[in-house]
């Protein structure tokens, strides 16, 4: 069978938070082999290069940071996506994780001129789910799922044409949510899915749960992960670590699932900041998880009567 092909399109954006270091990010991946993993997997793979933004003027924000810098990736990086969808699978190498406001909406765009449902699979310790009106840090890469489902708020960015139903949203890892975006996304149909529901039942079961949906509407669907996922003491490359995170093996059977279920069109990896890492163990880890995604597989899966 004739694998899909992967576009990888670099997006070296930091200007979703105050640290900075993820503008590294696409290099680490090319470094650590993404071209030769998924290539050694029978894919086709195309790398764009970097984005970058369109031109901007910085403004001084008394709350948010970087907001025209971050407006300016959004309407960037929407393009690209928009483009690479009809030509394969796209990978966004990341970059902190407000590259997200760019490429969903490309992605949504597709979906629309295709008559698609559009779902999105988050995988992260946080929700993301603030607006530039709620946000406490200013950060503006804790926004992108407000943004995509349509919240107020988002003065000066590309109007989200088409936003993301809540019950074609899913967000798996969480244990760090503010008390705002808890009491928002409690009043909505975002199925989420923390870390002690993960202990209790499992990985797998939610996630069926959710590829199934996807499957039955006959969706797109997008998953961006979030290195922050991840347990810190298997992924330290990130600025903000939380403990108690996903395990590698369930990093790897959500990856695993996500390729036998072939929905996936599109896919952000987010957050890496190479210049917290340790000898590139991070960034060789996503490698290894993108791979998975599509297609590595120890042995192809037996049918056992236990
Ligand atoms: N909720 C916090 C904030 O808004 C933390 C957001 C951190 N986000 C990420 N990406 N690291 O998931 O600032
Ligand atoms: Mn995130
Ligand atoms: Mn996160
Ligand atoms: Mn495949």
């Amino acid at each position: 069978m004739s694998q899909s092909p992967c576009i990888l399109i670099g997006c070296p954006m930091d200007s979703g938070k105050r640290r900075q270091g993820c503008l590294m990010g696409p290099d680490a991946y090319r470094t650590a082999g993404l071209v030769q993993a998924l290539r050694d997997l029978g894919h086709p793979v195309e790398d764009r290069g970097n984005v970058t933004p369109a031109p901007f003027t910085a403004r001084d924000h008394p709350k948010i940071v970087a907001l025209e810098e971050t407006i300016a990736w959004t309407t960037a990086l929407a393009e690209a996506s928009q483009m690479a969808m009809p030509d394969g699978v796209p990978i966004f190498m990341g970059g902190d994780h407000a590259l997200s406001l760019g490429t969903v909406l490309g992605v949504a765009r597709h979906a629309k001129s295709v008559d698609r449902p559009l779902f999105v699979l988050w995988l992260d310790a946080h929700t993301d789910f603030h607006t530039p009106q709620t946000t406490d840090s200013g950060n503006l890469h804790g926004t992108p799922l407000g943004y995509v489902t349509g919240r107020d708020g988002f003065d000066g960015f590309p109007v989200f044409d088409t936003p993301v139903p809540q019950e074609n949203i899913a967000i798996i890892g969480l244990r760090s949510v503010d008390a705002a975006e808890r009491a928002a996304l409690q009043d909505t149909d975002v199925t989420y899915v923390d870390m002690r529901e993960i202990d209790e039942s499992g990985i797998a079961k939610p996630l069926s749960a959710f590829l199934a949906k996807v499957a039955a509407a006959n969706g797109l669907l997008h998953v961006s992960l979030d290195v922050d996922f991840l347990d810190p003491s298997v992924a330290p490359a990130v600025g903000t670590t939380v403990p108690g995170g996903a395990t590698v093996r369930e990093g790897h059977l959500v990856m695993e699932m996500l390729h036998d279920s072939g929905l996936m069109t599109s896919l952000d990896l987010v957050e890496l900041n190479p210049f917290l890492d340790e000898r590139g163990r991070t960034a060789t880890l996503m490698v290894d998880l993108t791979a998975s995604a599509f297609g590595r597989r120890v042995f192809d899966r037996p049918t056992r009567a236990y």
